[in-house]
């Protein structure tokens, strides 16, 4: 099949490429809408079932006071946000809200702490916090900043599944963004995750006043990754009153779908996560995002700090799009949810 933009696709799978230019990613953002949507429709249904929808559920282990200066972030101690700073939870803590998500309908559980870079013994105490969560019958996933090899190693030997680290941005505006560790030591984190056999969850935040073309450079940069990421979170800048982006001007909504149509063609067999920002959209919003290739979302009425829709209105949107929770391999032989013909959005719930 020949798709305008990507060329001729062969057989049932669309190729998985590490070499875009900037120019070939910049050529999809400008297709025409209509075009974008159906390419962007066709390579989803190439990989996966439209209606299925990954579910995560985020928990903040440790709370604000961190020594980074990221511009968008609530937690960075050097802004004046209003944020109640807590230490890191207990085993038990951890455990109460797990098995809450679960008993929710997530089947992975995140797990994020405001550090720059956890010292070993933190490493330590969420590895034992990682052995709790997939006690449970949950995928989990961390992130905790910049992490060394043997840190990697040590979460691995845990059993967490993924860890996410993201690189925000495109490498070009990075340093207008974040000032206390550049795009490589992102990167050396991505390259320690993958050595220790972990999967990434890696993706960025848009709507930072960002242009198109910066857009197209964090997709690219995204893409052509060693490895692309199992998951790719999409954030929408959540503004927060005392953070340097707050006031920044809100990015036209049709253009939030088609950076995610985009992440879409460019990783067609990751996972797109509608992450952040949701709880400022509209369902036809988050509708359209679906239909551009989004198939994951974070679910539970907090993110991290900021709010997310409550669980009641997720599960009636999923109902009213016929959208059903991904079947997810948790341990080899069990699954999770799953979605067949009955499985109604309440399987959220169940
Ligand atoms: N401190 C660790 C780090 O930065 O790697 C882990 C937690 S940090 C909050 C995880 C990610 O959340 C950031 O990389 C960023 O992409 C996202 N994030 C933080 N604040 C956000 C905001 N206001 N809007 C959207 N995404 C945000
Ligand atoms: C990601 O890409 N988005 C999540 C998760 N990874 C850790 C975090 C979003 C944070 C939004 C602002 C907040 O709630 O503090
Ligand atoms: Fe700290 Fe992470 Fe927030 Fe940056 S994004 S200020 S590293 S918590």
């Amino acid at each position: 099949m020949w798709v305008r933009g990507l060329g001729t696709l062969s057989g049932s799978e669309s190729a998985i490429r590490h070499d875009w230019t900037r120019a070939q990613v910049r050529a999809l953002f400008d297709l025409p809408f209509p075009d974008l949507m159906f390419q962007a429709q066709t390579v989803h249904r190439m990989h996966f079932d439209p209606r299925a929808v990954q579910i995560s559920t985020l928990l903040s282990i440790k709370t604000g006071g961190c020594p980074e200066d990221c511009a968008y972030c609530p937690q960075a101690a050097r802004y004046n946000t209003g944020l109640k700073a807590h230490k890191l939870l207990s085993v038990a803590e951890v455990i109460e809200k797990a098995t809450a998500a679960k008993a929710a309908g997530a089947s992975r559980f995140c797990m994020g702490a405001a550090w720059r870079s956890p010292k070993d013994r933190e490493v330590a105490q969420v590895a034992e916090m990682v052995e709790a969560v997939k006690a449970l019958g949950l995928e989990a996933c961390a992130t905790l900043g910049m992490l060394s090899g043997e840190q990697a190693q040590t979460l691995k030997s845990a059993g967490l599944d993924y860890y996410n680290h993201n690189l925000d941005t495109a490498p070009e505006i990075y340093g207008d963004i974040i000032h206390t560790r550049d795009y490589q030591d992102r990167l050396d984190t991505l390259g320690h995750v993958r050595d220790a056999g972990l999967k990434t969850c890696c993706g960025g935040i848009v709507g930072m006043g960002e242009s198109r073309g910066q857009r197209a450079g964090l997709l690219q940069t995204l893409a052509n990754l060693p490895e692309h990421p199992g998951s790719v979170p999409i954030n929408r800048l959540v503004q927060v009153e005392g953070t340097p982006l707050h006031g920044t001007a809100l990015l036209d909504p049709f253009e939030f779908v088609r950076t995610i149509a985009v992440a879409r063609l460019l990783m067609p067999r990751s996972v797109v996560r509608l992450s952040a920002g949701r709880a400022e959209m509209s369902e036809e919003l988050q509708a359209l995002c679906f239909l551009a290739g989004a198939n994951s979302i974070f679910y539970g009425e907090k993110l991290l700090t900021t709010g997310n829709p409550d669980v009641e209105a997720d599960q009636a949107l999923f109902q009213r799009l016929g959208l059903v929770p991904m079947a997810v391999e948790i341990e080899p032989g069990t699954v999770h949810a799953d979605v067949t013909d009955d499985a109604s959005p309440s399987a959220c719930a169940a």
